[in-house]
């Protein structure tokens, strides 16, 4: 019987060290739901980094971990703090995921990095062709692993492989600045089938294999030597129930039974009925847009003085990739511009930017979704956005009013939202201030249309597709047989 091999960077669990007893608690990231139906409705083998490096791994319990992990589906991959640094932090995320969101001034090209990416791809790769029987298929994700596809392929010729990357592929004009843009051409060109979120990535993609490898493009087929790699696009979607069953239950809470964040936002909402909230949540990056967001809401309201002490912001920002000095220097900007424009602007009744720094769990993201009016994002660039997604999921009475940028790849799906130009603070000041004022029936229509579409298409339909398609492609790849 054939199995499903999914590689990624991380595991979909997280390991607890407590009293020389180890743990292994599942995660609730989108990747880890996403593939939830993938992963645990048949047989399948989860290949990653457990989080741990080498040296921070007690020996004597490298069985036991190994045991916890098995017990998950999952098998790790062994990386040194050294291999973590050059690979993880080093080209992954100092030169690939600024250039792919084109932060060309962010990417640094070191040879030592690549260098050590190039290693740790093959040891995934490696870890693949030990594991794999002839029928199993292999799906790979996202850009820490763009090599490992053909580094299997050489090894393992009949495998079924597929890739996805969750960031955006960049213009030919971006991406061509990479010294080793043919490498990660050819990396990903091992797989049977490479899909992106949105057509205009796979576009990019494809303009940057024709022009720098000269191969053979046949609309969306590469024709190599014996095969056809075949690209496509696959929007993510989220858990839709889930998000929307949390809501409900939350709705139905009685009085006393809601979490401490909720009483404290009922209690603000009860001061200034008229007061509206603002919501944004993302991973603390640059590419999320978050200090152009603080001084676009600064602009707001220099420019409608009128609605001071009647808005505020919650800023959720989750902790991120704190060793890349650019997202140091981005907390600390950060925290200037919040304290700053808190200090100009706070009245003793109303202080207008509320900033978390932190991750929430589940329950308390559903608090902030369902009981704020607005949500507002404003990534610079961003693969697809699924908080965007979550916002919408939770609005069960269908009001609230998602302002969503357009360099974000969920607004090919949400076109009802109010979409902006995350640099031009003039629209986006227009933006909030339509938001305000929209009435609750235009509210309701801009958001049944975009409910319906996540429904439909959610995160296990996705991965089900994306699955569909690589085994479809497969078969027309086999070699004829003369009956
Ligand atoms: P991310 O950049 O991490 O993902 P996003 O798509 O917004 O961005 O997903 C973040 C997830 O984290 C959401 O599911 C959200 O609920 C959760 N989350 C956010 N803040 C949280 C908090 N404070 N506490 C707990 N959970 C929190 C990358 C790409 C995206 C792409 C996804 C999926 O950068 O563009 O959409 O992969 O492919």
């Amino acid at each position: 019987m054939s199995k499903t091999i999914i590689l990624s960077n991380r595991l979909p669990v997280q390991l607890r060290i407590s009293e020389g007893r180890i743990e292994a608690i599942p995660s609730v990231g989108g990747l880890a739901t996403g593939m939830k139906s993938v992963h645990q409705d048949g047989e399948s083998l989860w290949i990653g980094w457990s989080g741990l490096t080498r040296e921070e791994t007690p020996g004597d319990l490298e069985g036991d971990i190994d045991k916890a992990l098995a017990g998950h589906g999952c098998l790790k991959v062994s990386l040194s703090r050294e291999e973590v640094d050059g690979f993880y932090f080093g080209f992954s995320n100092r030169t690939l995921w600024p250039l792919f969101h084109y932060f060309m001034e962010y990417s640094e090209f070191e040879l030592a990095n690549w260098e050590v990416y190039e290693a740790v791809n093959r040891k995934f790769a490696d870890a693949v062709v030990e594991e794999a029987g002839e029928e199993d298929v292999v799906w790979v994700h996202d850009y820490q692993l763009l090599l490992v596809p053909e580094m299997v392929r050489q090894q393992r010729p009949g495998l079924s492989i597929g890739f996805f990357l969750h960031i955006p592929f960049p213009s030919f004009e971006i991406f061509r600045t990479l010294p080793w843009r043919k490498e990660i051409l050819r990396g990903l060109l091992g797989a049977d089938l490479i899909g992106f979120h949105t057509y205009d990535y796979e576009r990019h993609f494809l303009s940057s294999v024709r022009r720098l490898l000269g191969l053979e493009v046949n609309f969306n087929e590469i024709h190599l030597e014996g095969r056809v790699a075949k690209v496509d696009s696959f929007p993510m979607g989220i858990d839709y129930k889930k998000f929307r069953e949390a809501a409900l239950r939350h709705a139905a809470m009685e009085e006393g039974e809601e979490s401490d964040l909720q009483r404290r936002l009922n209690l603000h909402k009860a001061s200034t009925p008229e007061a509206k909230f603002f919501l944004s949540i993302d991973r603390l990056d640059y590419t999320k847009g978050i200090a152009k967001r603080l001084k676009a809401f600064e602009y707001f309201l220099q420019k409608y003085p009128h609605y001071r002490e009647k808005v505020r912001l919650i800023i959720l920002a989750v902790p991120s990739r704190s060793k890349v000095p650019q997202y140091r220097r981005l907390k600390k900007e950060i925290d200037e511009l919040v304290g700053r424009i808190n200090g100009e602007l706070s009245t003793v009744s109303w202080t207008p930017i509320w900033y978390f720094y932190r991750s929430l769990e589940f329950e308390n993201l559903i608090d902030l979704y369902t009981s704020c009016d607005i949500a507002w994002l404003t990534p610079i660039r961003d693969g697809m956005n699924l908080v965007a997604k979550e916002y919408i999921a939770t609005r069960t009475d269908q009001s609230g009013v998602l302002i969503l940028s357009e360099m974000a790849g969920a607004a090919n799906e949400l076109h009802e939202a109010l979409l902006i130009n995350p640099n031009n603070f003039e629209q986006i000041a227009q933006a909030l201030d339509q938001a305000i004022n929209m009435p609750p029936e235009e509210q309701a229509a801009r958001n049944a249309p975009m409910q319906k579409r996540l429904e439909r298409y959610d995160v296990e339909k996705w991965a089900q597709d994306f699955m569909d398609s690589l085994l479809a492609q497969k078969k027309q790849d086999a070699p004829y047989v003369a009956s």
